[in-house]
């Protein structure tokens, strides 16, 4: 059975988690510490050698970490990543931008303020994510003034991989009310059949204020 490594608070152990839910693929999950320092050890650096969360242990023995990777395989076969050779690339585009201009931004931005870090971070920093966060969003809310779903009207992994952090960017600061269309997006997803709506925060984990060595 394939194994999820997942911390809970992490958005991107979330796009993994929504996906195996909705494409219904048996799993076992083992939660790794990362505050205390699990992800760092030799154990789990055999698996993800960065020390980070998400990854999944195969059948078979082999090993795959970075979220949208993880999508893009497990959703293989699936009605959740498209035949097409073009619209393949295009949810692989959207997913190269979610890490880029999504998760480097919003996610940075969401952690630091949930975990008491953010007055800790250099203005000019905080002042330039903030700034990427918004450039995501506007192109977001753009396309999606336009389509359902990013590629070609349909729900695919590209819109579970944006949607992770996308729609918690008020956690980060960032007034999601300004972007209309990316809010009816929001909407669309939430209503997809086995939706999994519970986001973890990170106050449920005592060692979440400390910073990741
Ligand atoms: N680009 C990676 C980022 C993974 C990542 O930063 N995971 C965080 C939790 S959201 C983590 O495990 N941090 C601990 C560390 O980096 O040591 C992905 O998409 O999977």
């Amino acid at each position: 059975m394939l194994t999820l490594y997942d911390y809970l608070p992490s958005q991107n152990g979330y796009k993994v988690r929504l996906l195996l839910s909705q494409a219904q693929i048996p799993h076992r999950t083992r939660l790794v510490s990362i505050f205390e320092g699990a992800g760092r050890a030799p154990e789990y650096r055999a698996i993800n050698p960065t020390g980070a969360v998400p990854a999944v242990r195969l059948d078979d023995g082999r090993v795959l970490s970075e979220s949208n990777a993880i999508l893009a395989y497990l959703a293989e076969g699936t009605a959740y990543l498209p035949e097409d050779r073009f619209l393949r690339a295009k949810v692989a585009q959207w997913m190269s931008f979610e890490i880029d201009y999504v998760q480097n931004t919003i996610g940075s931005l969401r952690y630091w303020a949930l975990t008491g870090k953010l007055e800790q971070r250099p203005a000019e920093l905080v002042a330039m994510k903030r700034a990427g966060a918004r450039r995501a969003l506007d192109v977001l809310d753009a396309h999606l003034a336009a389509t359902p779903f990013l590629v070609d009207g349909a729900y695919s992994v590209a819109d579970i991989a944006v949607f992770a952090y996308a729609h918690l960017a008020d956690e980060a600061g960032i007034e999601l009310s300004r972007y209309p269309a990316l809010i009816a997006w929001v909407g669309r997803i939430r209503s997809q059949p086995r939706f999994l709506g519970q986001v973890f925060p990170y106050s449920i984990d005592p060692h979440a204020s400390g910073e990741l060595s």
